[in-house]
């Protein structure tokens, strides 16, 4: 899994530089930057690469790849690399096309790295998978509820009966990862969902929001914004381990690291 996220992680470098190739051929040259690099490093790419700029990124799973991808606008990868060990990564990051991110950008990414550190603390050992998920949501209510965006207040958005902040959050936060990108898939619910976290086990941590381009219920300035964050996490005895933390998270650092491959 470690050689599998370094592997992924300089594919992502791969794609930072590939930048002025994809505002002049579009996603295809993220993607193929991307799985040049897989193909290289390891065996190949683990799942099919999501390289989904502008408003692509408001529809889960894009994998087209065949869009424009303009300065101003952000740009969501989400690609793993698998090694020959036939381990695969899956990562996630949301980054400004033209190296910085807007306000407005900034604010939606910043929730969605705030809302994975939450469910990153509520992964440990002994907790339930689904406390992680949890963690994440109320964060997502909360912040959707400070931008005045959601209908209902947080807690009850956050009710069973609620759950409004479900429309912009419209899937799972973590699936299990290690030789198939969704590992162990078809395990009974009270091993999977309802089961307990173990030293050893690995899985994503991705919360995201996403902001469809024709969505009158929000802001103008929202449409068209979407954002996802994941890592992939090792539960420890002790805890857990983020095994991609060396990839920047935080949009100040997102810049940096953009500026210095560039
Ligand atoms: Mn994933």
């Amino acid at each position: 899994m470690r050689r599998a996220v370094a592997a992924t992680i300089k594919g992502f470098e791969r794609v930072v530089r590939a930048l002025p190739d994809a505002i002049a051929l579009g996603e295809r040259a993220v993607e193929t930057s991307f799985e040049a690099g897989a193909r290289l490093d390891g065996n190949g790419v683990g799942y099919e690469t999501i390289a989904a700029a502008g408003p692509h990124a408001t529809t889960l799973h894009w994998i087209r790849n065949n869009g424009p991808v303009r300065p101003g606008d952000l740009l969501l990868l989400d690609a793993g690399v698998e090694v020959d060990s036939l381990y695969t990564a899956d990562i996630t990051r949301t980054i400004p096309v033209s190296g910085r991110y807007s306000a407005v950008q900034r604010r939606v990414w910043e929730a969605v790295v705030d809302a994975a550190d939450a469910a990153f603390a509520a992964a440990r050992p002994g907790n339930l998978f689904r406390d992680v998920h949890d963690a994440a949501m109320r964060v997502i209510a909360e912040r959707l509820e400070e931008w005045g965006l959601l209908p209902v207040t947080a807690a009850e958005a956050l009710s069973p009966e609620g759950q409004q902040h479900r429309r912009w959050m419209v899937h799972g936060t973590s699936h299990h990862l290690g030789l198939d990108v969704h590992d162990c898939a078809a395990s009974r619910a009270a091993l999977y969902l309802d089961g307990r976290l173990e030293a050893g086990m690995v899985f994503t941590i991705e919360p995201g929001l996403y902001f469809k381009p024709e969505d009158l219920a929000v802001p103008e300035e929202y449409r068209g914004i979407g954002c996802r964050c994941e890592d992939d996490i090792l539960i420890t005895a002790a805890g857990a381990e983020n095994l991609s933390a060396a990839l920047p998270r935080r949009a100040a650092a997102i810049e940096e690291w953009m500026a210095a491959i560039g």
